[in-house]
Parts: structure tokens; C-alpha cells; sequence
């Protein structure tokens, strides 16, 4: 194994959820020329503009990662760009195209060019109903029902077969949903966690699309990032798991989220119109157990519910004042 850590990053999907402030961070790190971003459709915000290099990229085609690879002499690639699980039903194809294709074409341009190393984020997706639902274990099975969390499995067995077979430094996690201040999440089932927030600001009301009782595993921003971070810079002796990490941060049932909420803003009220979201939700697990990842690359969340609840209403007030 390489052992060696990037230099230059080629981060895709950085105009999404997670992009969007992975690239930042990665920038402080790395120096802002030395993180291109890149996005397909979506403009870059100012903060994404202005702090290094943007480039449009469309995965599913390999030249056009291939050359900013060549033209920025990149060395890793953070490959965030994807469909996710909600829209991935309603459009499985182009889930499969985008999702799986664009691994593929990843991994191949890594290959081809003998690049440094690969981050790449898999899902609680790819667990389905015949899994355990509470502290899903790291190895059960893995037999998902949506396009989503079929491309997310597949992935990680292909991110698995270039290690072994290549050789190449390819690392990942298994996010749960993920709660931010700054992008909004964009066709996701666990999406509700992160729009009852702007509504229990704006309106004091949120209509919520899965049942009170809808229990998921969910991670708050900054620890997504400290996840992709911490794992890309540990040792690879002590990454043994190249299929994809179990990750999480808390556990909370939609009910859970809007009394938190409540104790910020006593007025809010939720009500619950499920929708074909529910499903994909109720074949997801309540809780993961990421103790692999704990003991392998040290991984440890820092926020619980009242934290990240707390957090987001500071920041999404403080945005709203300032605009
Ligand atoms: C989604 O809801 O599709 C994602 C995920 C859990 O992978 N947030």
C-alpha cells in the first residue's frame, strides 16, 4: 500500500450537502489551489467560488474526470457525487448510472493513473430488512430494496476488488443521515431531519414525511467531515475494512427531533403525513453499531441530539439575521 497522503484533491459533488463543506475544510488543510472542486449541475456557492479552483464534472463520463485529474495533477480523489435514496426510487436508472457508473469511472481513472488514494461515501442504505435494525453489526446482510442501497453495496464490493486486486489506497464509511446548517440535503429519505429545522425557524410548523416513531441513525456535519477526514489520515495498516466502515452519531426517532427542537422554540408544532419515504425508511436500520471503526482509525462523534440541536438553531438564526 501506498502509506502516502494526498497532495492535490479532486473533490466531486462539491456543490452537495456534504461536499459543499468537506471541500472547505479540506481547503484549510491542503491549501485552497490544492482542492478542486467539482460539481455537474449546481453553480458553486461564493464560499466554494472564491476558495479554490471549480471545475463542472460529469461522472458518469470518465474523460471529463480523467482531464482535471490531468490538468490539476491530482493525486486523490473524495467522490461524493451521487443520487440519492429518494430520488434513486423514483429514477433508478439514472441512480445506477450515476451512482454505480461514476465509482467505476473513479476507480478506473485512480487505476489507470496510480493515484494516491480514494474516499468514498457508502450508506446505512445497504442494509435491508432481513439485517438486525438495532445495532446493526458491521458484517451481516446486506440485501437493500431500493436502487440506492443496491449501488451503495455493489460499491463497496468494487472499492474492496481494487484494493485487493490494484492495490489502491480506497477508503469508506457507512453515513447515516446528515443533519447541516449549510447545503441542503437534495432527494434523500433522511432529508426530513435537516428541513424541520428551516420550517421550525420560518413557519413554526413542519409537516414531516415519515411517522412520529421513525427512528434512523443521523450524524451532525462536523463529524461527517472529522469521519472522512480522520479515516483518510490514519495509517492504512490500520484500515482492514475495504468494503465501508459503520459510522454513526446518535439515534432519534422523528418525534424525538421535534421535541428537541420545542425546547428552542416552544410554539413549533410537527405533524405526520408519511409518504412512499416511509418505506425506505422502515427497511433502514434504528441504530449501527460502528465499534469496528472505534477500535480500528479511533473514530468518536462529538455531538448528540441536544448539541446538534442546539448548534443548528445558532446557526440557521444567526444566517437569517445576517441576510
Ligand atoms: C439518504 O437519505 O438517501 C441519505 C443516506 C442515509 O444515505 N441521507
Amino acid at each position: 500500500m501506498s502509506g502516502k497522503t494526498p497532495r492535490r484533491i479532486l473533490v466531486t459533488g462539491a456543490t452537495g450537502q456534504i461536499g459543499s463543506e468537506l471541500t472547505v475544510e479540506l481547503r484549510k488543510m491542503y491549501g485552497g489551489d490544492n482542492v478542486i472542486a467539482a460539481g455537474h449541475r449546481r453553480k458553486p456557492s461564493e464560499k466554494l467560488a472564491k476558495s479554490g479552483p471549480f471545475e463542472y464534472v460529469d461522472v458518469s463520463d470518465r474523460d471529463s474526470i480523467g482531464k482535471i485529474v490531468e490538468k490539476y495533477d491530482v493525486d486523490s480523489i473524495f467522490h461524493l457525487a451521487s443520487v440519492l435514496s429518494a430520488v434513486g426510487e423514483e429514477k433508478p436508472q439514472l441512480a445506477w448510472k450515476v451512482n454505480m457508473g461514476g465509482l467505476y469511472n473513479v476507480l478506473e481513472v485512480a487505476r489507470e493513473r496510480e493515484l494516491t488514494m480514494v474516499f468514498w461515501p457508502s450508506s446505512i442504505a445497504v442494509f435491508g430488512q432481513e439485517a438486525t435494525r438495532v445495532n446493526t453489526p458491521q458484517n451481516t446482510v446486506l440485501i437493500p430494496r431500493t436502487m440506492y442501497g443496491v449501488a451503495k453495496v455493489a460499491g463497496e464490493l468494487l472499492c474492496n476488488y481494487y484494493f485487493l486486486r490494484f492495490g489502491l489506497d480506497v477508503r469508506g464509511v457507512r453515513y447515516p443521515g446528515i443533519i447541516s446548517s449549510e447545503t441542503l440535503p437534495g432527494g434523500g429519505t433522511t432529508d426530513y431531519a435537516v428541513e424541520i429545522f428551516y420550517e421550525a425557524l420560518k413557519k413554526k410548523q413542519y409537516t414531516c414525511f415519515v411517522r412520529e416513531d421513525t427512528m434512523l441513525p443521523m450524524m451532525y456535519m462536523p463529524d461527517c467531515i472529522k469521519a472522512a477526514i480522520d479515516l483518510m489520515e490514519a495509517d492504512p495498516s490500520r484500515i482492514k475494512c475495504r468494503t465501508s466502515y459503520n459510522l454513526t452519531g446518535m439515534s432519534f426517532s422523528a418525534g424525538e427531533l421535534a421535541a428537541e427542537i420545542r425546547k428552542h422554540i416552544p410554539e413549533f408544532e410537527c405533524e405526520y403525513k408519511p409518504d412512499f419515504r416511509q418505506k425506505i425508511a422502515d427497511s433502514w436500520p434504528m441504530s449501527i453499531d460502528d465499534g469496528v471503526a472505534r477500535e480500528e482509525w479511533g473514530w468518536k462523534p462529538t455531538y448528540d441530539l441536544a448539541d446538534m440541536t442546539k448548534d443548528m438553531i445558532e446557526k440557521l438564526t444567526e444566517r437569517a439575521r445576517q441576510t
